[in-house]
Order: C-alpha cells, then sequence, then structure tokens
C-alpha cells in the first residue's frame, strides 16, 4: 500500500552521481530493503532526518565494529554535527557538492577529515543527473524524482529547509531541468522542491517549458501559489495533478507565531477551490499543538478538509527540529520533554504544549489520523464528480492503511462544545445600540456616528491546564445576542471547566436591554470602570 505513495528521496542518488565514475556504489534505502551488513565495503555513507538518527547510530556501529569507516551527512548530521561525529568516522556539513569528491580522495590516501563543511552554497549549473538507476524501480510509486530549486523564500519558524539550504532560493537552469525530465522513464514525476512556486518568473518560464512534455508532476507550493491565477493554470497546463500545500493551522493568531502569515485564513477556503478548479489535487499539510490550539483543534481542521474536500489531509504533530527558530524557542521556555530524537517524527507529542496537556494533544491527534481516513471521511472529502476519482479514491485507500497504525486516539470530551461556542450571532435590532465610547473618549478617539456591527462574534479558547475557558467577543451585542451568549455559556458548562473570562474589549456597542440582561446573568462586570470582564460562570442563574 505504502508503495502507491512513496517516491525515493534524492540524496543517495544525487551523492551516487556525484561519485567519480571510478568508484562503484551501491544504495540501500532501509525504507523498502533490509541492508546487508556483511557487505565487503570500504566506506558507507549514511543520511536521515532527525528521527532516523538512533538507527543511522545504529547502522554505523555495526559497520564501524567490521572496521569500515563511515561518514555521516543529511539534515541532522548537519545541525548536530558533534552528536553525529560521536558514532562515525567523519560528519558532512551541509551540501555534499562541494566536498565529497575531496572526502573520497582523503579516504584513499587514509587521511579522513572528522568534518567537512561545506562553506558555501554549491553552484545549481552542471549538477549531475540523480543516479535513479541505482534504486529498486518496483519498491516506490516512482522513482522519478527532480529537484529544480533548492531552498524557500520564507522562513516558517518549524522548518529546517530554510535553516539549512539558506534563505537565498536557487533555481537550476530550465534547461538543464527540462533535459533531465526527457530522459525520465513514463509519464509521472514528482518534482521535490520544497516550494516550487517560490519564484515566480522561474516557475512560469519552468512550467512553459514543461507543458509539451506532455508529462504529469506533483510537488509541494506554498500557499502564495494559489493566489497567482496565471502561474496556477499554467501549472494545471504543465501538468500538475496534486500539490502538497502547508496550510498549518485555521488561526491566523498561530500562523503569526510561527512566522507565516502569509498564509491568509480568511482566503484559505477560496484557495482551495482555486487549485481544484484547476483538478489539482490537494494534499495539505496542518500542525497540532501551535500555541493557540485548544481541544477543539482536531475537529475544526477534519471538518475543514470535509467542507473543502481536500483530498488528503496530513496532520502532523509540532516537532521542534534543532537548528530551527521553533527548537530555540523551546528549548529556552524549558518546554522540550526529552531528546529523544527517534520520537521526533512528526507523530509523537515532544513537547509541552500550552493550552492542552500532553496526553490530550497525543489522542486528538491519533483521532484526527484514524477519522480523517474513516470511510465516512474520505467519502465526504472524495466523492464529488471530477477527473481523477480512482486516483482520489486509491489514494485515499493506501493513506487510510498507514493511519489505520495510528494508536487509538478519542476526540477531547470539550471538541463539541468548543464548536458550539465560535461562531457569529447575527443581531435583531441595531437601531437602539449604544456605542461604547468611555476608553475612546480618553483616547480622543470619538467613535460615535460611527455604524455599529451588525453581528456578534464568539472567539474562544479553552485552556485545559488553567481549566478556563477565554471567550473574546467582537462586534455588537442586542439583547438576543446577550440571551445566545448566556446559552452557549451555559452549555459550556461542564464539570471540567472551572472558569469563563469573558473579553468585551472589542465590543463596539450595546443595546440597554443585552446589559440589563447580561448584568441581571452576572456576566457583566466592570472592572475600574472597564467593560471586560472575568466571570465565574457557574454563578450563572438560569
Ligand atoms: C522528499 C522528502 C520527503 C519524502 C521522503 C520520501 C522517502 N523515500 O524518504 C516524504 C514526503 C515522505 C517525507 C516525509 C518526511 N519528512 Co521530508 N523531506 C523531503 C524533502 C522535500 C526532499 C528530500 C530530498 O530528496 N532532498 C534533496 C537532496 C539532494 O538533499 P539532501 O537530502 O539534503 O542531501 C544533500 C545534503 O544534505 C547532503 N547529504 C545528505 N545526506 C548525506 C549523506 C552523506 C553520507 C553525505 C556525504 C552527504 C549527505 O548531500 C546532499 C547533496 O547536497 C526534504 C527537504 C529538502 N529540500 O531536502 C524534506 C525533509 C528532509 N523532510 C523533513 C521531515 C521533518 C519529514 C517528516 C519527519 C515529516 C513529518 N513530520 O512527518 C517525514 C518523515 C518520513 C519518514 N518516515 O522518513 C525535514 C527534515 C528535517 C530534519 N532535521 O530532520 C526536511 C528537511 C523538510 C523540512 N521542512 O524541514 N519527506
Ligand atoms: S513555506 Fe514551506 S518550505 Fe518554505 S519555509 Fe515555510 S514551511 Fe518551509
Amino acid at each position: 500500500m505504502i508503495r502507491r505513495i512513496w517516491f525515493a528521496r534524492l540524496t543517495l542518488t544525487t551523492l551516487a552521481a556525484l561519485t567519480p565514475p571510478n568508484v562503484e556504489v551501491k544504495i540501500t534505502d532501509e525504507n523498502v530493503e533490509p541492508i546487508d551488513f556483511e557487505e565487503d565495503v570500504d566506506l558507507v555513507g549514511v543520511t536521515g532526518m532527525l528521527m532516523h538518527a538512533p538507527r543511522a547510530y545504529q547502522i554505523a556501529e555495526r559497520f564501524r565494529q567490521r572496521g569500515i569507516p563511515v561518514v555521516m551527512g543529511g539534515p541532522h548530521a548537519s545541525s548536530l554535527p558533534l552528536e553525529a561525529k560521536e558514532h562515525v568516522d567523519a560528519v558532512v556539513i551541509g551540501e555534499a557538492e562541494n566536498v565529497w569528491e575531496g572526502l573520497i580522495e582523503d579516504l584513499r590516501k587514509g587521511c579522513l577529515k572528522p568534518f567537512y563543511r561545506a562553506d558555501a552554497f554549491c553552484s545549481m549549473e552542471k549538477l549531475p543527473f540523480p543516479r535513479l538507476d541505482l534504486l529498486r524501480k518496483d519498491a516506490y510509486m516512482t522513482i522519478n524524482c527532480v529537484q529544480t530549486t533548492r531552498g524557500c523564500p520564507h522562513q516558517c519558524d518549524f522548518c529546517h529547509v530554510t535553516h539549512f539550504f539558506g534563505k537565498t532560493y536557487r533555481c537550476r537552469p530550465v534547461d538543464e531541468v527540462i533535459e533531465e525530465v526527457k530522459r525520465l522513464e513514463g509519464d509521472f514525476l514528482v518534482l521535490i522542491d520544497d516550494n516550487i512556486a517560490g519564484n515566480r518568473r522561474y516557475a512560469k518560464e519552468l512550467f512553459t517549458r514543461l507543458k509539451p512534455l506532455k508529462k504529469q508532476w506533483a510537488s509541494q507550493a506554498s500557499m502564495t501559489l494559489t493566489r497567482d491565477p496565471e502561474l496556477l493554470k499554467l501549472a494545471a497546463e504543465s501538468g500538475c495533478v496534486s500539490l502538497f500545500i502547508g496550510v498549518e493551522s485555521l488561526s491566523p493568531e498561530n500562523l503569526k507565531d510561527v512566522n507565516k502569515s502569509f498564509n491568509q485564513v480568511h482566503q484559505l477556503e477560496e484557495a482551495m477551490k482555486a487549485v481544484h478548479d484547476h483538478d489539482i489535487m490537494v494534499l495539505a499539510g496542518f500542525i497540532f499543538g501551535l500555541d493557540h490550539d485548544d481541544e477543539g483543534v482536531f475537529e475544526r481542521t477534519l471538518r475543514f478538509c470535509e467542507r473543502n474536500r481536500i483530498e488528503l489531509p496530513s496532520f502532523f504533530l509540532l516537532t521542534p527540529l534543532p537548528g530551527t527558530a521553533l527548537f530555540q524557542r523551546m528549548e529556552s521556555e524549558g518546554r522540550l520533554l526529552h531528546r529523544d530524537w527517534g520520537q521526533y517524527n512528526g507523530a509523537t507529542v515532544v513537547f509541552k504544549p500550552r493550552l492542552m496537556t500532553e496526553e490530550t494533544l497525543q489522542r486528538g491527534f491519533n483521532w484526527a489520523c484514524k477519522e480523517g481516513y474513516s470511510w465516512g471521511s474520505i467519502f465526504k472529502r472524495v466523492f464529488h464528480p471530477q477527473q481523477r476519482f480512482f486516483t482520489r479514491v486509491l489514494s485515499n485507500v493506501a493513506y487510510r492503511s498507514i493511519a489505520q497504525k495510528t494508536p487509538e486516539g478519542y476526540l477531547p470530551r470539550l471538541s463539541r462544545i468548543l464548536q458550539g461556542m465560535n461562531g457569529t450571532i447575527p443581531l435583531h435590532n441595531t437601531r437602539d445600540l449604544i456605542h461604547r465610547v468611555g476608553e475612546k473618549i480618553a483616547e480622543k478617539k470619538l467613535l460615535l456616528g460611527q455604524k455599529a456591527a451588525d453581528t456578534l462574534k464568539l472567539y474562544s479558547v479553552y485552556n485545559e491546564r488553567l481549566k478556563t475557558l477565554f471567550v473574546r467577543l467582537e462586534g455588537s451585542i442586542d439583547r438576543e445576542g446577550a440571551k445566545e451568549l448566556a446559552k452557549r455559556l451555559k452549555g459550556a458548562l461542564d464539570v471540567e471547566i472551572q472558569k469563563v473570562v469573558l473579553d468585551f474589549n472589542d465590543v463596539r456597542a450595546f443595546s440597554s436591554e443585552a446589559i440589563t440582561l447580561l448584568s441581571r446573568k452576572g456576566l457583566l462586570q466592570t472592572e475600574e470602570g472597564k467593560l471586560w470582564m472575568a466571570v465565574n460562570i457557574p454563578i450563572i442563574p438560569s
């Protein structure tokens, strides 16, 4: 099943291509085949992401026991070279292009150095084509992987890409990419770039040149691509059939926290529709455990995927990767639970979340993974009249088989209540509203004469650690709005909720009836003359 969706990384095939032709190379991808530890070799190279580090060290140890030198490179070894060096003979820090040949030469001379650091990013011109011929063709959905760019113009706090490849976005000459694509067998390929649309001008040229080759391709892109209709159209015309898009969160506060505000939440639905309108499948990535995520995030996110018919939702737990701004922040706040890198796999909680306990986050994540690929959810996301229907179903079946392996999870008990707490309440009567001017007069910004908002919006967040529900109100409140608010709060009463904090700071106008009702219910208490208050809700009279 996994073969239907698994493709090979370009790491080892690239290294093989960089190896002098008089050296014999063999690739073993342990994802799909066992390692022959008895193999007669002069040098072993290991690669891996952070989560693979413990296994990489075991592999190194087995070969080193036989006296075979081991060199390690890749994202993990480059972030923590001193740690890696404790397990291997040499560490390559950064890209291999400028150092690999020298390392092999040193090996021949018997003077392997402990560290090889790529001091500058390599040129993207004349890169050798990866040795795809060394891969087992039958082990993957496809071995046709091509990289057209390195890096990303953005710098999201949790992402390792800009840390590793730098903020520079380097593009290969389009001629060379086209030549590489032409040599591939079959009509499907994966462009394994981190952000295929990082440079619009380059992307437009690339897509235009891909068009006549009549291949189909999949890739990753940031949301910015969805805001450029011309580029999106060109992508589709050049054969784009699916895009992994890092949506990450439905909360603007979360996105701001991780330096990803260019994902604009209010445009998300439109963006998903734009991609679908071009008959491109969406693999949307979501991160759970960000600082503004409460227990409602799992259900809210899954329903978003269903509503927007996202073909393949991918849920990840926030994972602080060494080298990233997120890691630094979590470390300085003392929130990392341990440094057992094997568990830094995006599916295990490794830090203290802000608004939930570790258990709630883990179980909620497990629930979302399983529920997201339940038949019911697949049905909602996939069954609609669009092309590539069978591809959608088959890839969901493959993802489902992986999701089934997720340990048992459950939807946090307060999830339903939290969904009910949010939303917009329309006003019945906007004529008799009294503008709230007190603080504004003090600021010399009179709001008198301005039209009052004709809705009341509720934004709720539950802090499981404080057992407190925070509700921010925005807009205007009339009698009906006040009644509805009181009703929802009453509904939210639960043994676990001990306190509710209402924030009226963004309420611009009240009707006198609303004020009376809120006061009668004990919801309105002024603090130093300000209209916002903390209320112990269990005292609400019915
Ligand atoms: C393709 C890809 C995948 C594929 C992998 C398919 C497969 N068969 O493994 C999929 C989509 C499944 C995937 C999943 C995940 N991925 Co991924 N993935 C990538 C991606 C986009 C491209 C990898 C690639 O081919 N790069 C091209 C090659 C040429 O670059 P390279 O690997 O860095 O190698 C160069 C150097 O590092 C060096 N080098 C590397 N290894 C070695 C070894 C030796 C001996 C030497 C000398 C040199 C050397 O030389 C190479 C040439 O310069 C990278 C991002 C990126 N741009 O690299 C992320 C990336 C590697 N993934 C990442 C992550 C976190 C994951 C997940 C854990 C995500 C998650 N939370 O679930 C999972 C783990 C899955 C798993 N079980 O393995 C992170 C790793 C960060 C880290 N420090 O660990 C990256 C960097 C992306 C990111 N946003 O931060 N991924
Ligand atoms: S847009 Fe994607 S690839 Fe670029 S920095 Fe953010 S997460 Fe990483």
